[in-house]
């Protein structure tokens, strides 16, 4: 390209980057700021941080939307940086970044999310917040999406680090809150159309706390007798858990 066209093209870019876009939030932590937006196409959403007017750290993507929020996560009373990106899609996906930017630029975070957001609560005794988020090797599996069901994961920040919190995911079977949802599916399971999300629901929970193989037990008695293929949802079920990286390691380590 000649150097005069490359300039031209090149100062529009620059004009259209700078007028052509749209900014959402701008909040200011310590010596950065930080914004999102979204460029004039309305296409490409982005998330910045700026020290000293340079870009330090910055994502872009189309179709996305870029959400910030402040707290402190990990408990040295210092405010920290939650950045949650949603990619779009009506019913996917959340990622979840959290910058620490005390001294220079740190990430505490980066989470592959599913279909569902992430909160952030304090669930134990220590200083540091836990990321609970939702687990999605069922969806789509066995029916439409709203009817799915999705499995709750913890994690807890340890040495630095965000890893899989078994024993906070790990709980009892609460009898009665199984005994009603027992009915709930009773009624609501046919012999055909689509499985129940109170079925699936249940199965979830269960698993994730811990107790699959009361969950298989009782997804066998809940299952209409007068309906095929009890067997074939059992394996694709234990094998769709078994493809999860978080379900796989809580269950390895209860
Ligand atoms: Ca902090
Ligand atoms: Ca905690």
């Amino acid at each position: 390209m000649h150097t005069t066209s490359f300039l031209v093209l090149l100062t529009l870019m620059l004009s259209f980057k700078s007028f052509g876009s749209r900014e959402f939030k701008k909040i200011k932590l310590n010596q950065y700021k930080i914004i999102t937006g979204q460029t004039s196409d309305g296409f490409q959403g982005y998330f910045s941080i700026i020290k000293n007017g340079l870009t330090v750290f910055e994502e872009r993507e189309f179709g996305s939307y870029y959400y910030i929020k402040m707290k402190d996560v990990n408990g040295d009373k210092k405010i920290d940086l939650i950045m949650t990106q949603w990619t779009g899609g009506a019913h996917c996906c959340y990622n979840l970044t959290i910058f620490n930017l005390q001294n220079g630029m740190n990430k505490l975070a980066y989470i592959q999310g599913g279909s569902r957001g992430f909160q952030l609560k304090n669930l134990d005794q220590d200083e540091s917040l836990e990321i609970i988020f939702w687990d999605n090797p069922i969806d789509y599996l066995f029916n439409s999406f709203s009817s799915s069901a999705q499995g709750k994961v913890i994690l807890k920040l340890k040495n630095g680090k965000f890893r899989l919190a078994p024993k906070l995911m790990k709980s009892s079977i609460n009898s009665k809150d199984v005994q009603e949802m027992r009915l709930e599916i009773k009624k609501e399971f046919r012999s055909d159309g689509e499985i129940p999300h109170s079925f699936l629901k249940l199965l979830m929970q269960l698993s994730y706390s811990g107790h699959l193989d009361f969950a298989l037990r009782l997804a066998e008695e809940l299952w209409p007798k007068s309906r095929a293929g009890f067997s074939k949802f059992k394996l694709e079920f234990s094998r769709a858990l078994s493809g999860s990286v978080y379900w796989r390691e809580f269950y390895l380590a209860i």
